[in-house]
C-alpha cells in the first residue's frame, strides 16, 4: 500500500520540514495537524541506529500550549491530578490531563518556567481548547495560546557527546526531566533531558521558527563523526519501552489508573483539579482494566491499524492497541488493555489480528 500526502496550510510543515525532506524522509503521520515523520530508512534500520547512535528528531508536533499570566500556577494544578507543589522552576513533569469523568484528555510534559509561565508539551488532541475553556469559565487571569515553539530531540547513546559539541559541557550536568537554557548562536533555547525514547537524550525547545534550520545543520555537521542521522520516534523501540501514544494506547475513555500513570496522580485527594471526586472514586474500586506488555507469537506482524480484540478462551478481555516486531527480542512486542479480572502475568491469551488468530501472552514487563 503506497499512498501519498497531499499538502495544504491545514497540515502545518514545520521549521525543519526542509532538513527532513532533503535528508529522504519516506513516510509522515498526522499529529496535532501538523507533520510528523516516522520512517527514514526502514523502521528496523532506523530502530538499530537509534540503539546505536544519535538521532536527530523533528518533533515540533509536540506543540506547545502556554500559560502566562498571575493565575497560570492555579490553572495548571487544575488540570492534572499530578501534585505541582514542590516542582522546581528547572524541572519537567510528566503529568495526565483528566476530565470531569476522569478521562484522559492528553498526556503531556509540563515545563515550569516560574510560577506565572507554563508550557504543556501536547500529545496529540486539542488540548488548548480545554485549557482555554476553563480559564475563561473559570474568569482566571491567564493568557492560554500556542507559542512559537518547535522541539527538537536529540535521541541515542551518543546524544551527550553531540550535544556537547553544539551547546558546551552543560548538557552533561542537567538531569533527567530538568531544563538548563543554553546559548546557540545569537540566542539561546530551554534544553531538557527527556524525550519520546529509552535511549537517553535531550529536547530542545527551539523558539523562533527562523533558528530551525541552523540549529539543525549545525546538529549534522558537528556529528558527522558520530553517525548522527535523522530520526523520529520509532514504532518498535516505544513498545519495548512501554511508551503510550494518546490516541492508540489510550483515548479518553481511559483513566489515568488504567493507563498505569497512577504513579503520576500523586495530588489525588489532596489538590484541587478537574476530575478529583472521579479520580478518588477510581482510586476506592481499583481500575477495571490495566494498560500491559504483551508479546504475540509466530511471524511478524504489520503495525496495528485498529484495535485487535483479545480473548481468554472465548471471552474478550480487552484488545491489542500497538504492535511491532522485535529484532532483539524476536518476538511480536504489543501494548493491550486488559481486563483487570484478567492480569496474571503469564496468562495465555488470544488476539485476532488482521493476519489471523494468534497466542499472545501477559508480560511481566515492558522489554526496556
Ligand atoms: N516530550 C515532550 N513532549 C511530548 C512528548 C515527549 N508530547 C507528546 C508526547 N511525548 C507525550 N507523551 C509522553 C509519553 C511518555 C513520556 C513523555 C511524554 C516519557 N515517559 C517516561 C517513561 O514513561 O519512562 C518518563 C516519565 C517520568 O518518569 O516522568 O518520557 O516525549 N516534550
Amino acid at each position: 500500500m503506497t499512498h501519498y500526502v497531499s499538502h495544504s496550510r491545514r497540515l502545518r510543515a514545520t521549521p525543519f520540514t526542509p532538513g527532513v525532506e532533503a535528508a529522504g524522509v519516506k513516510a509522515y503521520t498526522v499529529y496535532n495537524r501538523m507533520l510528523l515523520p516516522t520512517v527514514f530508512e526502514d523502521v528496523e534500520y532506523d530502530y538499530h541506529h537509534l540503539k546505536q547512535h544519535v538521532q536527530v528528531w523533528d518533533v515540533s508536533v509536540e506543540r506547545q500550549v502556554e500559560l502566562a499570566g498571575p493565575d497560570a500556577a492555579r490553572l495548571m494544578q487544575m488540570l492534572t491530578p499530578r501534585d505541582l507543589g514542590r516542582m522546581q522552576e528547572d524541572q519537567c513533569y510528566y503529568v495526565p490531563i483528566i476530565n470531569e469523568a476522569g478521562g484522559m484528555l492528553n498526556d503531556p510534559v509540563a515545563i515550569k518556567h516560574d510560577a506565572d509561565r507554563w508550557w504543556i508539551s501536547i500529545a496529540d488532541s486539542d488540548l488548548r481548547l480545554w485549557v482555554r475553556g476553563l480559564a475563561v469559565g473559570a474568569g482566571l487571569d491567564v493568557q492560554v495560546f500556542e507559542p512559537d515553539v518547535s522541539p527538537l530531540a536529540v535521541q541515542g547513546p551518543k546524544a551527550d557527546a553531540l550535544m556537547e559539541r553544539v551547546f558546551g559541557e552543560a548538557v552533561h550536568n542537567i538531569r533527567f526531566f530538568r531544563q538548563k537554557r543554553l546559548g546557540f548562536g545569537g540566542t539561546s533555547f530551554i534544553v531538557a533531558r527527556s524525550g519520546y525514547s529509552k535511549q537517553g537524550g535531550f529536547e530542545i525547545y527551539v523558539e523562533g521558527a527562523e533558528h530551525g534550520m541552523p540549529l539543525w545543520e549545525a546538529l549534522f555537521e558537528a556529528g558527522a563523526d558520530l553517525n548522527v542521522r535523522p530520526g523520529c520516534p520509532n514504532l518498535i523501540e516505544r513498545i519495548e519501552g512501554g511508551l503510550l501514544s494518546y490516541g492508540n494506547d489510550m483515548t479518553e475513555a481511559n483513566t489515568p489508573l488504567e493507563c498505569g500513570l497512577g504513579k503520576f496522580c500523586t495530588g489525588a485527594g489532596k489538590v484541587d483539579h478537574v476530575g478529583r471526586a472521579a479520580l478518588a472514586r477510581e482510586l476506592e474500586i481499583g481500575p477495571k482494566q490495566k494498560i500491559r506488555p504483551l508479546s504475540i507469537a509466530d511471524a511478524a506482524l504489520l503495525p496495528a491499524r485498529t484495535a485487535w480484540p483479545l480473548f481468554d478462551g472465548a471471552r474478550q478481555v480487552g484488545q491489542v492497541t500497538s504492535c511491532a516486531w522485535s529484532p532483539d527480542f524476536q518476538t511480536n512486542v504489543a501494548i493491550g488493555m486488559v481486563s483487570a479480572a484478567c492480569d496474571a502475568t503469564g496468562a495465555s491469551l488470544t488476539v485476532i489480528t488482521p493476519e489471523g488468530r494468534r497466542a499472545a501472552r501477559i508480560e511481566p514487563h515492558f522489554w526496556c
